[in-house]
């Protein structure tokens, strides 16, 4: 469904594709609204000091208006549905449109003045997470300022003091906002060459989420503290994520933030990246090193970066294999070894269409069409073209192409294999491999427990 969606480039074509709201309110920008869950071209700047934008996976990023040299830009906090994956659709709470909210990019040095209308049923704030900024502009509600009530607008105001990647929030009726989706991504852009940030040829960001949505409904429950079901990145499921399309020999930069209640390990397959940044901005190159999986940890923000230089269909996921699920997978009891044949023959007597999951695996789920309420997610889905992934939840692809054109994000389908490089079934004779004869009996499977057997 998200294939080979063709990507239009330059910001006259995203402003053309986005629905401007009428704003009573004269004298503010015009609130921007955009209800598509495509992931939106990089967004270039048309004012403002130049920088190379990112692109936001099922995201956007916000248009501003320049008044006078300061940078003004205008969030609407709102009730929003969400498709969450195709068919799967959530009512959220979010900004302009969308959850998460759009990316805010500005240059390192910008005055930003950010005007922020509340349309929910409740008061709210927004916190610019990791930001350096004037305590009143924080945005914790009672400690820095009033709350914005319901059908009022605030306006913050600050300088982007450091470049890096951040994050924005409600500091007020914080677990509930965020069970409802209230987060956006911020990357402040740097002024200048940076010693340490590197020029990239593509930017990608995306927001770490959860969410508790019984199968069948479509609210989620905002008092779970653990046991969440939907694990998302910004506010998408696989296989609704899109996929991070790139050229071969690409620097590619993926900046990942955590506003769920655990940690995540980013795993990406097939490439070594290093951390270039984290909460407190670009790390200098002697601190880095290369590595497979790093884990982003709650309120933490990193970005990675690699040189994509292995073509191929490449796995990006959360290494938490439950968070590569769906609602449905979690509370199911392990059956496998356990023989039914007996019992489920009896039990079709009576319950014609009983069937039992789960004997020799859960794979069997990937293919079989379980009937499933109306609104919820497949547990295990997408389709290769190879048959099922058996994934869902936090899985997108990392794809590398040589004939990808610069600046060119559509999806290029599915990696043609060269002849004779994939894993395959082996036809010819199967010899015995030779084995160190192991004497009956000499085989240690003693167990030591602690606080049995030996001491020391
Ligand atoms: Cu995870």
């Amino acid at each position: 469904m998200n294939n080979r969606r063709q990507f239009f480039a330059g910001a006259a074509a995203t402003m053309a594709g986005l629905g401007v709201a009428r704003s009573a309110l004269a004298a503010l920008p015009e609130p921007v609204i955009q209800t598509s869950v495509d992931t939106a071209p990089p967004l270039v700047p048309n004012t403002g000091r130049p920088y190379n934008p990112v692109v936001t996976l099922n995201g956007w990023s916000l248009p501003w208006r320049m008044n006078n040299g300061v940078k003004e830009f205008h969030l609407v906090a709102e009730p929003v549905v969400r498709e969450m994956s195709p068919g799967f659709k959530v009512n959220m709470w979010g900004y302009n449109g969308q959850s998460p909210g759009p990316t805010i990019e500005v240059v390192e040095g910008d005055r930003v003045r950010i005007f922020v209308t509340n349309k929910l049923p409740e008061h709210t704030t927004i916190h610019w997470h990791g930001q350096r900024l004037p305590n009143g502009m924080d945005g914790v509600g009672g400690l820095n300022q009033p709350q914005i009530p319901v059908g009022k607008t605030f306006v913050y105001e600050f300088v982007a003091r450091r470049p890096g990647t951040f994050m924005y929030h409600p500091h007020a009726d914080e677990m509930v906002q965020m069970a409802m989706g209230m987060m956006g991504f911020w990357v402040t852009h740097p002024k200048a060459r940076h010693p340490h940030i590197s020029e990239v040829d593509r930017d990608f960001c995306f927001l770490l989420n959860a969410f508790d949505v019984e199968p069948g409904s479509r609210t989620p429950k905002v008092n779970t503290m653990t046991d969440f079901n939907i694990w998302g990145w910004n506010s998408r499921i696989f296989p609704g994520i899109d996929t991070l399309n790139v050229r071969l020999n690409d620097r590619v930069r993926i900046r990942v933030g955590n506003l769920t209640m655990t940690n995540h390990p980013i795993h990406l397959h097939g490439h070594e990246f290093q951390v270039t940044g984290t909460d407190g901005g670009p790390t200098p190159p002697a601190t880095r090193w290369y590595e497979v999986t790093t884990d982003v940890a709650v309120g933490q923000m990193r970005q990675i970066e690699l040189i994509a230089d292995e073509e191929g269909d490449w796995a990006f996921h959360c290494h938490k294999s439950h968070h590569t699920m769906n609602a449905m997978g979690h509370d199911v009891p392990t059956m496998i070894g356990v023989d039914h044949r007996g019992l489920v023959n009896k039990l079709q007597r009576v319950v014609p269409d009983y069937m039992v999951m789960g004997e020799r695996g859960m794979a069997d789920m990937g293919e079989m069409q379980m009937p499933l309420p109306d609104n919820t997610a497949p547990m295990m889905t997408g389709t290769g073209q190879f048959g099922p992934i058996e994934m869902g939840g936090m899985f997108s692809v990392f794809k590398v192409r040589k004939d990808q054109k610069p600046g060119d994000y559509k999806d290029p389908g599915p990696y043609p294999f060269p002849p004779g490089t994939v894993a395959r079934e082996w036809t010819g004779a199967t010899p015995a491999a030779p084995r160190a004869a192991t004497p009956p009996g000499q085989a240690d499977a003693t167990v030591v427990k602690p606080g049995h057997g030996k001491h020391h």
